[in-house]
């Protein structure tokens, strides 16, 4: 067995999104594509001798084969070891566990997180730093600039490991640990929340539905809620991850989870019903009868976590992206803690949780985290609303209404408009843009325009710039829109269409988001002349 240098010609289009590199799953098959981009990441990373990595993925079609590559490149690229999840499956939050449990020099996750997956889907690979969080801006920009003038790759030609078989094999004089992709993680969701307390609620009769859609949170939710907290067996649904996550698209939002929601909805509805993304670090929660927007549901945690004994002591503080209600401002507040406000994506909240100054994070897009590990955690954050309903003795209903009373509603909602042309898409955002010096004191839709700017944000730990990262249109009375491109699609361009708006209550708490929201809306269309430029007046996606 030797170490093979493989000459290589830079490919095209290499560049990290919002949270790795994700393709249709044929180009990420093509010849030295996915070779190209881990020899990318290594280069990027100073190398990998001697050093150990993490290694999984969600499950999704060539995973196996990807894990295999990846480990050959690493012993060929001289690294010590790799701590691989068995058969190559682990959750996101999982993974980023690993790589702080065993202070490895980072991980790579195989995955392209709620888009679908499939021989004709879409595939992706993200890097982890050793804190084990998403590589940061600098980090990604450096594994693009090595792809753009790749001239070699190194793999080993040794046989695959068998990586269903839990222990350590070597590969070429490079360790290979396979790991239970659950214990660790479980063991970590043990120590922060209240097992006897939920344990006691399930006990009682407390009713709940968790669909994993097919992806790679079954294996955790069933061993975590009908195992350890004794919830009934088949409270957990689609719990084993498929290759193609069962022709389900692995993104938990009223759309896609409709089969959840059509129960939570239904005369038999449990008391609670949550719902998990492709790679785990996503969750939808809702109650019975009752959806609860991602925002809300960050608020809620902020508010409530102190009664989770991994929290018991406070929050130093919290974070949302941009375009994340300001609903957890308002907690915040009333905690007397910091609020942080950061471009989407959650590499963008390393540094705060790193340094300390975040506890609890999230965003708009249906995930949440803490401190605990770097990354979303969707498993986390149904574990702790269970938790807190525990605590609490309340239905999720009661929870909301008791919030909104006490803080006002932040209505919200994201209205997505996919593969749309991605030159249309870019001349409408550049149009919107160019107009923005003379939005100021404007009224549309009975609001009158405070302010509109392209966010840019500047990190408060290590004082990195971050330009480019949403259009925003605030007006006097609070309301406020967001517009900005996906950076996760493989296909055209998808804009994203952020509306909130504030009813600070007693009355008009309970109105429907959609028409609360409905001047907001309109002010939108009018402004960004949508219709106009992607010939689209409705929206794919409601969330
Ligand atoms: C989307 C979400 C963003 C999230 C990202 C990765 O990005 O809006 O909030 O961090 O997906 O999530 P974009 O650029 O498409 O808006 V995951 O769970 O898909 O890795
Ligand atoms: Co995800």
């Amino acid at each position: 067995m030797t170490a093979l240098t493989i000459a290589t010609r830079p490919i095209d289009g290499q560049k990290p999104g919002t949270s790795g590199l994700r393709k249709k799953t044929p180009v990420f098959m093509g010849a030295h594509y996915l070779e190209n981009f881990v020899q990318s990441i290594f280069d990027a990373i100073g190398g990998a001798e001697g050093k150990t990595f993490v290694l999984g993925g969600d499950g999704r079609y060539f995973n196996g084969r990807a894990a295999q590559i990846i480990l050959r490149m690493a012993a060929g690229n001289g690294a010590a070891k790799v701590i691989v999840g068995q058969n190559a499956i682990l959750s996101t939050p999982a993974a980023s566990h690993l790589i702080r449990l065993n202070k490895t020099d980072g991980g790579i996750i195989l995955s392209a997180s709620h888009n679908p997956g499939g021989p004709e889907a879409d595939f992706g690979v993200k890097f982890n730093m050793p804190n084990g969080g998403p590589a940061p801006e600098a980090v990604t920009e450096a594994m693009f600039r090595h792809s753009v003038d790749i001239t070699r790759y190194r793999i080993s030609d040794a046989p695959d490991v068998d990586l269903a078989r839990i222990g350590t094999a070597t590969l070429d004089g490079m360790a290979v640990e396979v790991v239970d992709s659950v214990a660790d993680y479980a063991a970590l969701m043990e120590s922060l929340f209240d097992f006897p307390a939920i344990r006691d609620m399930f006990a009682a009769g407390f009713r709940m539905r968790f669909d994993a859609m097919c992806a790679v949170t079954g294996p955790y939710a069933r061993e975590i809620l009908e195992n350890r907290l004794g919830a009934a067996p088949g409270t957990v649904v689609h719990a084993t991850p498929l290759p193609d996550f069962g022709g389900m698209h692995p993104d938990p939002n009223p759309t896609w989870a409709h089969e959840l929601m059509a129960e939570m909805t239904g005369p038999e509805a449990p008391d609670f019903g949550a719902a998990s993304d492709g790679d785990g670090d996503r969750n939808m929660v809702v109650g019975r009868g009752l959806y609860v927007s991602p925002s809300d549901s960050l608020a809620v945690l902020a508010a409530n976590a102190h009664l989770a004994p991994g929290y018991a002591r406070g929050l130093a503080g919290v974070a949302r992206s941009m375009p994340t209600s300001a609903a957890v401002d308002r907690v915040a507040r009333a905690l007397g803690i910091d609020a942080y406000e950061t471009p989407t994506g959650w590499k963008f909240f390393g540094n705060l949780l790193d340094a300390g100054r975040a506890t609890l994070c999230g965003e708009e897009s249906f995930g949440t985290g803490s401190d605990h590990v770097r990354e979303k955690d969707g498993l986390w954050a149904v574990l702790l609303w269970l938790n807190i309903l525990a605590r609490r003795r309340q239905s999720v209903a009661e929870i909301m209404a008791e919030h909104f009373a006490r803080f006002g509603r932040n209505y919200y909602s994201r209205h997505d408009f996919e593969a749309i042309e991605t030159a249309a898409a870019e001349t409408m955002m550049a149009a919107l843009r160019m107009s923005f010096p003379r939005l100021p004191g404007r009224i549309v839709a009975g609001m009158e325009i405070a302010a509109a700017d392209d966010f840019s944000f500047t990190d408060p730990v290590d004082g990195s710039v971050s330009r480019g990262q949403g259009l925003r249109i605030l007006f006097a009375n609070g309301a406020r829109i967001v517009m900005r491109l996906s950076g996760t699609g493989t296909e055209g361009a998808t804009l994203r269409l952020y509306l909130e708006r504030y009813a600070p209550g007693p009355e008009g708490l309970d109105l429907d988001p959609q028409q609360a929201l409905a001047p907001v809306i309109q002010a939108a269309h009018a402004l960004a002349r949508i219709e106009a430029y992607t010939g689209r007046s409705t929206p794919d996606v409601i969330t």
